[in-house]
């Protein structure tokens, strides 16, 4: 190939495209090295600072597009204030004559010496290990396990060890007292990808998100008595408004009046755990029936639907835990306990169900094949 686009008054060149950009009349120039010649001109948008090819600073450039990066985009975009987006054009370069595609504005400064890589080079985690601490890049010493969330007071601090998975945040309720400086600590239990979750304090700033496996802190004061509700700030799931709870700041040497009692929580009886026992049961029929539909077919064959049936799995495993304990209670005629073991049952079942119905969708879309299914004898 004997040909480069140029871009600037002495010039930046996409090594091996021969392309180049002219700062003052905002150009980008194709033109033959061999030749000395000029094949062709594109006017682009005002200010061009630099270009971008796809791997067009490898040794092997790739892809018949580049991206002129504009600096200035006054009378192009709404102004939305002294900043203005900065101006990137999308060209076709693979014909004879360049061709504008596209203008992306973005509210930042204009990128320096970009790189454009294929999109299959990347091979990102699709979650960190359990008790993940990004930061440290280590496993977090506040990470938390399901059933194993506590507060603990040391040194002067109130230490949280919460968890967060689709729909709850434990602890629901946390007390400190004014003046205590808290520090909490979440873990995201999830395991599914994308299952991002946030955590957001109203008047404490604080503001969280919470990859799968990830383990996060954060510490405040708690100067002001009063009542401060917390809760995700990601749509995870159709129960994600029951993600929240409370920090109250009781005022300082507080003592309760004498009579003043806490009231029982809400009793829940057979009824009400005869009730959630019906909806898990037709639950499971639609996992069951998601199931049958995955196995009928080469799931096998599509790695993006086997790592969605490994956490549904996953899922269904906590599930079943759930269920015994649910089952062990209301044998012994504790339905409060066996109603909201029966209600966790139910939370799991769920997530399994939201897997399996985009596992089923991904097989539909990418047209999956059916298979022989061995029966059971
Ligand atoms: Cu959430």
């Amino acid at each position: 190939m004997c040909w480069q686009v140029w871009s600037r008054i002495l010039g930046m060149i996409q090594r091996g495209s021969g392309l180049h950009f002219i700062y003052v009349d905002s150009m980008v120039t194709k033109w033959d090295y061999c030749e000395g010649k000029v094949l062709d001109q594109l006017h682009i948008h005002y200010n061009i600072g630099h270009l971008l090819t796809m791997e067009g600073d490898s040794v092997s450039p790739d892809g018949k597009y580049l991206v002129a990066l504009n600096k200035l985009a006054i009378d192009r975009f709404n102004p939305v204030g002294p900043l203005h987006p900065q101006n990137h054009q999308l060209i076709d370069i693979s014909g004879d004559k360049m061709q504008l595609l596209y203008d992306m504005p973005i509210p930042l400064g204009e990128p320096h010496y970009v790189v454009a890589i294929k999109a299959d080079k990347l091979k990102p985690a699709v979650r960190y290990k359990s008790g993940w601490d990004s930061r440290t890049n280590k496993i977090s010493p506040w990470k938390t396990r399901a059933g194993r969330e506590k507060v603990v007071r040391k040194d002067g601090v109130v230490h949280v060890y919460g968890t967060v998975i689709r729909s709850h945040i434990t602890p629901e309720i946390i007390e400190v007292e004014e003046g205590e400086t808290v520090s909490i600590h979440l873990t995201n239990l999830e395991r599914a990808e994308d299952e991002t979750h946030g955590f957001a304090m109203y008047s404490q700033n604080v503001n969280l998100s919470i990859e799968p496996g990830k383990t996060v802190s954060a510490t405040f004061v708690a100067d002001k008595a009063g009542v401060y509700p917390y809760y995700c700030t990601e749509f995870c799931s159709a129960l994600h408004l029951e993600m929240q709870g409370y920090l109250l700041v009781k005022p300082k040497g507080y003592v309760a009046k004498t009579g003043a009692k806490m009231t029982e929580g809400q009793k829940y009886t057979k009824a009400d755990f005869d009730k959630q026992v019906k909806v898990n049961i037709d639950t499971q029929a639609i996992i069951n029936s998601v199931v049958a539909f995955i196995t009928a077919h080469n799931y096998k064959d599509f790695p993006e639907v086997v790592a969605l049936v490994e956490d549904a799995f996953d899922q269904l495993g906590f599930a079943e835990e759930s269920k015994k304990k649910s089952e062990g209670y209301a044998a012994k005629g504790d339905y409060q306990n066996a109603t909201l073991w029966a209600g966790q049952h139910w939370q799991y079942q769920v997530k399994t169900a939201d897997m399996g119905l985009r596992a089923k969708t991904f097989l539909e879309e990418h047209g999956a094949k059916k298979v022989e299914v061995k029966k059971a004898k």
